[in-house]
């Protein structure tokens, strides 16, 4: 089939959101009684309480800022393999992502995600981080404990963040293991940010309305984005586009949120991402993506947008 052909075939609405939004929220759940069952056992692993923790003396005693993540030989979801299943062979999943990224997709990380709840994270801890824009926890939890991430809440980024020099060829895959509410440290994405491309960590972001925000990428352009709200039951899941906004709160329920999140890479042909990339009015690549860390991987900048939302 010649190209033309090809672009002119009807398009999955995966790419057309994508295209639209950078983001596409799946109809369709996936099995919520796997998920349900992952859950249990991933919370059988440890006590999602104070005791992920190291002591202030202790992390004072040696601070590790970098390599706090799950890694190859330490990722709590290389233990579950076999029980994944009913997320990367979910058809309508398969069906989806293959439209975007060719059907010879990879995946590039899989990892258990947690969001810590306030009441678990000891008092000391939260002073020190209070109006961080990155609060991934890595740092601080005890170096076993250091198979899945943990979040206190994360400002609004671009997942390209954590890729220099990368093009946006991937996607993010979220997956809620249980039902999220509000008050579960839901994803809140901003629809339409991918457009302006890669851009500099903390973003230039301003409120423009109740759900609304302007977002500036500091080379003249700019778009207005409505802020969504990812809840959704046990089995929800939605992707977005490596450019697109999104961030969440601290986790204000008395109990830990815990999400699966892969990072799907594109295959060796044209794809549906090519389409989706064509329309960005920015660059699909960064030589740096973030400002906010001193060269320890220390926070120097205190500012949140998310947390305004
Ligand atoms: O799960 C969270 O709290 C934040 C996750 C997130 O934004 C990410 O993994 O990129």
């Amino acid at each position: 089939m010649s190209l033309a052909r090809k672009l002119a075939s009807p398009t999955h609405p995966a790419v057309e959101h994508l295209i639209a939004d950078g983001a596409h929220v799946f109809d369709q759940r996936v099995d919520p009684k796997a998920a349900a069952d992952l859950l249990a056992e991933i919370r059988a692993t440890r006590h999602f309480d104070h005791r992920l923790f190291l002591s202030e003396a202790e992390f004072d005693a040696d601070p590790q800022y970098t390599g706090v993540n799950p890694k190859p030989g330490r990722n709590l979801l290389e233990r579950f393999e076999d029980r994944l299943g009913f997320v990367e062979q979910a058809p309508h999943i398969v069906e989806a992502v293959s439209a975007v990224l060719g059907p010879d997709y990879t995946i590039l990380n899989k990892k258990v995600v947690c969001g810590v709840p306030q009441t678990s994270v000891p008092e000391w801890l939260r002073k020190r981080i209070l109006g961080n824009p990155v609060n991934n926890l890595g740092a601080y939890v005890r170096p076993e404990n250091r198979d899945v991430t943990y979040f206190y809440g994360i400002d609004f980024h671009q997942d390209l963040i954590d890729y220099k020099d990368r093009p946006a060829d991937f996607l993010t895959l979220y997956v809620y293991l249980h039902p999220v509410t509000k008050l579960d440290a839901p994803l809140y994405l901003l629809t339409g940010t991918h457009v302006l491309g890669g851009t500099l960590f903390p973003h230039d972001l301003e409120r423009s309305g109740p759900d609304h925000w302007t977002y500036r990428d500091r080379r003249g352009g700019q778009v207005e984005a409505r802020q969504l709200v990812l809840t959704g039951e046990a089995g929800y899941a939605a992707m977005w586009h490596a450019c697109t906004l999104h961030g969440t709160q601290p986790d204000a329920a008395d109990h830990e949120r815990i999400s699966l999140r892969y990072l799907l890479a594109q295959g060796s042909g044209r794809a549906g991402i090519d389409e989706v990339n064509a329309a960005l009015k920015g660059p699909l690549s960064l030589d740096e993506t973030r400002n906010d860390l001193d060269a320890k991987g220390a926070a120097v900048i205190k500012a949140n947008s998310v947390n305004k939302a």
